[in-house]
């Protein structure tokens, strides 16, 4: 991989400006700092490694050298009302490009993109703001493509894979992220309806399933997993028979025991 390579295999996608890097801390750092000083909507930073690639709450995100892709694509003037359904947005965009390959990847809410049950790839939103605005939103994209990205089960709150070992064959890195930057190229526009929340609730991880998800330190609910509502915050029964829901935010979910 490198900027030519990449810029001609690109080259057909409405992006604007494209930065890659060699190795970079997180191409989430660098996109927000671009976003800030103006770069313009569907600018793109790609690095072959990330060594201080970060997950949410400030949690690590592995990315070796030459192993796997990781990107960060710069939205400017979201629509406020659908930044929550963004995150949904990036991983159809995953699940869209691994169906081509016939892999069924499910969501395990909100950011995880999972195949065969085990995680293959993650989606680390973050905004810019100007005074109370949200002036541009930064997608960040990991995904596990050859053997060797995914780390070590010491490092894992869930099990990992990545696309090679599910495939069980090569996978053209460049041409994979060519396929994900299309579908959600293509996907944008749709944000807003019915047809693209029943795209992302039909790839829920554990539908109808009990589950847990854990709010915070003391709040935890437990019940049969519904699916998302239209802001995407996720739908519970909890053992009373309420519903109950669980914004985006920091809460992770995992089948209970
Ligand atoms: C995520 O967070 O899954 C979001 C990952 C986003 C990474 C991209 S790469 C490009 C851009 N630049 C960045 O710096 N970040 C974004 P979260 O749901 O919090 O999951 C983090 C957890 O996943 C860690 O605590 C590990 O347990 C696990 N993990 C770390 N690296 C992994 C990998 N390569 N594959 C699978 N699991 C991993």
């Amino acid at each position: 991989m490198n900027a030519q390579t990449l810029q001609k295999k690109l080259s057909d996608l409405p992006l604007e400006r494209l930065r890659y890097f060699e190795s970079v801390g997180s191409t989430n750092d660098e996109a927000l700092a671009w976003a800030a000083s103006g770069a313009p909507d569907l600018s793109l930073v790609i690095a072959d490694e990330q060594t201080s690639g970060r997950g949410r709450l400030n949690r690590k995100w592995f990315t070796p050298k030459g192993t796997a892709l990781a990107f960060s694509l710069i939205l400017r003037s979201p629509a406020p009302a659908l930044l929550p359904r963004t995150v949904g947005l990036a991983a159809l965009s995953i699940a869209d490009s691994l169906l081509v390959h016939q892999l069924a990847a499910r969501i395990k809410w909100p950011n995880d993109v999972l195949v065969n049950g085990r995680k293959a790839g993650g989606v680390l939103i973050e905004t810019v703001w100007s005074g109370t605005e949200i002036d541009s939103l930064v997608i960040g994209m990991g995904i596990n493509v050859q053997r060797d990205s995914v780390p070590p089960a010491e490092d894992l709150q869930f099990p990992a894979t990545s696309l090679e070992e599910e495939l069980g064959r090569a996978l053209d890195r460049e041409e994979f992220l060519h396929d994900v930057l299309s579908a959600f190229i293509a996907r944008r526009p749709q944000l807003g309806t019915d047809a693209f929340m029943k795209d992302w609730e039909d790839l829920l991880a554990f539908r109808g399933e009990r589950v847990q998800i854990r709010v915070n330190e003391s709040e935890t609910h437990t019940g049969e997993l519904l699916g998302i509502d239209s802001r995407g915050a996720l739908r519970l029964r909890n053992e009373h028979g309420n519903v109950v829901t669980a914004q985006v935010g920091d809460v992770s979910l995992r089948p209970a025991a």
